[in-house]
């Protein structure tokens, strides 16, 4: 029994994390079963990849606090490092994700989110790293990557104070791209999945390769970064179908993924 769930529809694999008894807290399990999910995507099928938790209450309330108690330094190292290990993978997987929140995202399941490429949430996600409460600090990512996307000044006051906000205020510093009823959440990330899997697959892969390397190098070197990139579209057939589509009025053009 996994605690995480896939569900492919046509180019869309959904990632649900499915443990509501405890609002998706992530213990060690789940953290394992977040790998193997990601061990058994189909790349050549799947181009966009959604992660979402079940239920209506929570994306992730968490790290697992129960699981977390009583550990040593060095098992708190272990799990910290284990954690970081699985989001940098999602961070860094050769496809383009989406965050759809719906519910509490908190500590590190706001680390979660924050680890995939999109964030979409629903009216009701509440957002934080309330770790300072608990006497931690953010161990899975979110010392470091609230910062990137908030800016220091308000990632420092969110983390030091451990003040959660609600979807509008997320929005309105750009920890989320959008907000929806509830009901709506999945299905508006199941649409912006199905327009990037309208695109040349090799491409989008190399624009999230370029913009990940880009962010932490100075900009002389970022740009080599894009140059390998866009020069490495001109060897896939899709650089070609799509340039020649558009000289040839083409609509739709159907992308091979080579
Ligand atoms: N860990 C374990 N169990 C949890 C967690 C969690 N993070 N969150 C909720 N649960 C459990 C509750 O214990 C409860 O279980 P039970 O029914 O058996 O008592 C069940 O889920 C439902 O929760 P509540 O009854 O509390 O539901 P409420 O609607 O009253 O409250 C909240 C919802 C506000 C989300 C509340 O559950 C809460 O505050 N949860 C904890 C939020 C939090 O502090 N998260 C941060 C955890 S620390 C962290 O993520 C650090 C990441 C880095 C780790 C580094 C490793 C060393």
């Amino acid at each position: 029994m996994s605690f995480v769930t896939s569900m492919q529809e046509g180019p869309i694999l959904t990632l649900t994390l499915n443990r509501p008894e405890a609002l998706n807290a992530l213990n060690g399990q789940v953290l394992d079963d977040l790998d193997a999910a990601l061990d058994a995507v189909d790349l050549d099928t799947v181009r966009c990849l959604i992660l979402t938790g079940v239920g209506d209450r929570a994306f992730a309330a968490g790290a697992d606090i129960a699981a977390m108690a009583n550990m040593t330094p060095e098992e708190a190292a272990a799990f910290s490092r284990r954690g970081n290990e699985v989001f940098r993978r999602i961070e860094t997987f050769p496809l383009p994700t989406v965050a759809a929140v719906n519910g509490y995202a908190l500590g590190g399941g706001c680390e979660l989110a924050m680890a995939c490429d999109i964030r979409l949430c629903s009216e009701n996600a509440v957002f934080g790293q309330p770790e300072v409460t608990l006497g931690i600090t953010p161990g899975f990512g979110g010392t470091q990557r609230l910062m990137r996307l908030v800016g220091m000044g308000k990632a420092k006051e969110l983390i030091f104070s451990a003040r959660t906000v609600k979807a509008a205020e997320a929005r309105s510093m750009g920890l989320v791209n959008a907000v929806y009823p509830p009901e709506e959440l999945l299905p508006a990330a199941r649409k912006l999945g199905e327009r990037i899997a309208r695109n040349a697959p090799i491409a989008v892969r190399a624009c999230k390769a370029a913009m990940n390397e880009g962010i932490d190098l100075p900009m002389d070197e970022a740009v080599d970064a894009e140059v390998r990139e866009f020069s490495g579209c001109f060897e896939t057939e899709d650089q070609k179908r799509g340039m020649a589509g558009f000289l040839n009025k083409q609509k739709n053009i159907e992308f091979q993924n080579k």
